[in-house]
């Protein structure tokens, strides 16, 4: 599945510049049996099976004496991936990141070997690589000198708590729809404004749950009043 990220994209670019390596080991790997057994049924009953903890433990025991740096279990009973945990991930030299099948990894490899568990949503997958995977990329693009623009990483929606506003390029009108005149107009102060009054205008509507008790600077907190208080500000539409 790594290969996804080995061989395409940004994270192919930041591979080739060496800014990038990717490891992966294979917990059946580390079996003894001849069936190279990695599940069994779980105790207490119930479907499915679990990664048995004995080749896990060897598999990480081992990798900790090659690597550095946490042991982070990818599993929807994790905290919330967000742009300041993946932040704070991107200043790591290196990471291990768990991916179990099945229904999941026997609780005493969690209570042992792991630092953190991360959720990347409310939703199940069929294993934890397409999370690390998701993890791998977002921490990359901020990597300084993979981007093109190392500006762009940290102009992201996200990187500043709101929404990102909406984006338009050529042509100027498009199926009779037409780009916003501001936008055309030159006055670069006039299309800051208007720009972070859309990204207010669309956080509020669409996820208004990063508002509450968000850091928002004076601008963006005056600005957000203006807006309750039903003023006419450039761009309220949503
Ligand atoms: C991991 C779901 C991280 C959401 C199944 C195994 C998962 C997951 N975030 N689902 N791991």
């Amino acid at each position: 599945m790594f290969l996804a990220l080995t061989d395409f994209g940004i994270t192919n670019q930041a591979v080739l510049k060496k800014k990038l390596d990717i490891q992966c080991w294979n917990p059946r790997d580390f079996t003894l049996d001849k069936h190279r057994s990695v599940d069994d049924r779980p105790y207490g009953g119930g479907p499915g099976m679990l990664m048995k903890p004995e080749p896990l433990a060897r598999c990480l025991d081992e990798l900790k004496r090659a690597t550095t740096g946490p042991v982070i279990y990818l599993s929807p009973q994790g905290e919330p991936l967000d742009q300041s945990m993946v932040r704070d991930f991107s200043k790591l030299p290196e990471m291990t990141l768990l991916c179990g099948r099945y229904e999941g990894v026997d609780e005493r490899v969690i209570q042992t070997r792991v630092d953190l568990e991360v959720s990347i949503g409310d939703y199940v997958l069929a294993g934890g690589e397409l999370g690390a995977m998701v993890i791998i990329e977002a921490v990359t693009r901020l990597i300084p000198g993979v981007l093109g623009n190392d500006l762009s990483a940290q102009q992201d929606s996200f990187s500043g708590q709101l929404l990102d506003c909406s984006h338009y390029t050529m042509p100027e009108v498009f199926e009779s729809l037409p780009v916003p005149p501001v936008l055309l107009s030159g006055d670069h102060e006039r299309i800051r404004r208007w720009r972070l009054a859309e990204s207010i205008t669309r956080t509020r509507s669409r996820r208004p749950d990063l508002l509450v008790d968000s850091k928002l600077s004076n601008e963006q907190i005056n600005l957000l009043k203006s807006l309750e208080s039903g003023m006419n500000v450039e761009s309220k539409d949503e």
